[in-house]
């Protein structure tokens, strides 16, 4: 600080004091790391969310591959619950139930083509009987015409999100 006299007695303060000066740099500092707190929330929140989308895009996937399908094997119907001993990859199965218990890892598309680009993500599928009258509870296998689908998704190994449907065998 420097002390500027204009005329007589009277003197004005030019720039500031050292502890105002102190002041004003710790003040910035704490805007600053405010700013980059906040920032790092923003970029983990958006990032969940972008999973979360892509997660959906991946069940969505799963539904419309599967809605292609009957709910029982065309030729041996309700013999095999699970895939046909025929059927040795996914690529030949031809029914809902062949699904029970696949994880895709990487996920695949509606086609079934694995999607390289979303590496660290699978669809894990069940197929699960229900009964005709109350379809929140599970049956024995092919003991009732409507099963329950639910497809997982996971991230690295942990579950995402989780949506079910029922098929009815008709
Ligand atoms: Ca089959
Ligand atoms: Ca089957």
């Amino acid at each position: 600080m420097r002390l500027t006299c204009l005329s007589g007695r009277r003197c004005k303060k030019d720039g500031f004091t050292l502890v105002e000066a102190l002041f004003a740099a710790m003040l910035l500092g704490v805007v600053i790391a405010a700013l980059a707190a906040s920032s790092g929330a923003f970029t983990m929140a958006n990032g969940y969310g972008m999973d979360l989308s892509t997660a959906e895009f991946l069940i969505e996937e799963s539904r419309d591959m599967l809605a292609t399908l009957p709910a029982v094997d065309p030729e041996t119907q309700k013999d095999v619950f699970g895939h046909e001993a025929d059927e040795t990859s996914t690529a030949l199965y031809d029914d809902v139930d062949d699904f029970h218990n696949v994880v895709f890892s990487p996920p695949v598309d509606i086609s079934r083509a694995a999607m390289n680009e979303f590496a660290g993500f699978a669809q894990q599928i069940t197929v699960q009987n229900v009964d005709a009258v109350n379809l929140t509870a599970t049956a024995a296998d092919h003991s009732t015409d409507f099963v329950r689908v639910t497809v997982t998704i996971l991230r690295n190994n942990v579950p995402m999100t989780s949506t079910s449907w029922i098929r009815a065998n008709y």
